[in-house]
């Protein structure tokens, strides 16, 4: 059976694009239910537009350590209807935060372009449903569990073994029927990484590339910029943009962060630099 879904909006990643993230949890749900929590995401959603944004994340479970886990039909309930009001009201590339098949499946029939999966297709039927969809996939890095990850982060060399972890999952899809050109490849900062592992990560970034894939970083307000500065989540903007802007001269072409015109600036200063200017 041919799955029918709607038009497709295309990246072009000859240049880094910023995708930003719009969380869709339960706090929004606190006082009125549903329906302020769609309106509040859409007017997020137009300011990140107004800000530089090219991609909105979305994601209705929180992947952050130690975060609770939220059953499908909650995810569902969460993520399909922010999905379906952002396409029909904006003309953006949407990407869809989840590591389960059903939710996959659901959100491109709503309208979403791609999947961005910290479990690079690793969860049941995962693999299927992205080979059925043929719409762009982020494969992310991740060691241990969200609930557990950052207890004991091990590694003989950490690029080594993301890369050779990244390795092995684009020959899974490609097995699956997946087109190499549509795989993002993500070594995955702060999940299951000390802050040390996170800036070998950053320092060695353009090895990533070496796959011939485009590559994705989200450092945004982590504590590998916290534990270092000393700084509380909203004391890390300085961090987030120097770490973007280091990420972007090593080779990175999208970028995932929450201060969207900050890290706008961000790119097109790295990007001058790298590629010439563009007034
Ligand atoms: C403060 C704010 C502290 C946010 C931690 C966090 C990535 C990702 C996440 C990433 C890709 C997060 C869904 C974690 N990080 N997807 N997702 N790459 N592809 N934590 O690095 O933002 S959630």
């Amino acid at each position: 059976m041919k799955l029918e879904l709607p038009r497709q909006r295309h990246l072009n990643l000859t240049r880094c694009k910023l995708m930003a993230i719009l969380n869709i949890t339960p706090d929004s749900f606190s006082d009125g239910g549903k329906f302020i929590a769609v309106d509040t995401a859409l007017k997020q959603v137009e300011r990140m537009l107004a800000d530089g944004a090219d991609i909105i994340d979305i994601g209705g479970e929180s992947t952050r350590p130690g975060a609770k886990l939220v059953s499908l039909q909650q995810e569902l309930d969460r993520v399909i209807p922010v999905i379906e009001l952002i396409r029909q009201e904006f003309d953006t590339v949407i990407s869809v935060d989840t590591y389960k098949a059903k939710v996959m499946t659901e959100a491109a029939l709503a309208g979403a372009d791609m999947i961005n999966d910290v479990k690079a297709l690793q969860d049941e039927g995962a693999l299927v449903a992205a080979a059925k969809l043929q719409i762009p996939v982020c494969l992310m890095h991740m060691q241990g569990q969200p609930q557990s990850m950052q207890a004991a982060p091990q590694y003989s060399d950490v690029v080594d073994d993301v890369k050779h972890f990244l390795q092995a999952r684009v020959q899974a899809c490609i097995g699956a029927g997946i087109a190499p050109s549509q795989l993002v490849l993500d070594p995955g900062f702060g999940f299951g990484k000390t802050v040390a592992h996170n800036y070998q990560l950053l320092a060695r970034l353009s090895e990533f590339e070496s796959q011939g894939m485009p590559v994705l970083a989200g450092m945004s307000r982590k504590s590998m910029i916290g534990q270092l500065l000393n700084r509380n989540t909203s004391e890390r903007l300085a961090g987030s943009i120097a770490c973007a802007t280091i990420a972007v001269m090593h080779g990175a072409r999208i970028i995932r962060a929450h201060d969207v015109k900050e890290t706008a600036d961000a790119i097109a200063v790295a990007q001058a630099t790298l590629f010439g200017e563009e007034v």
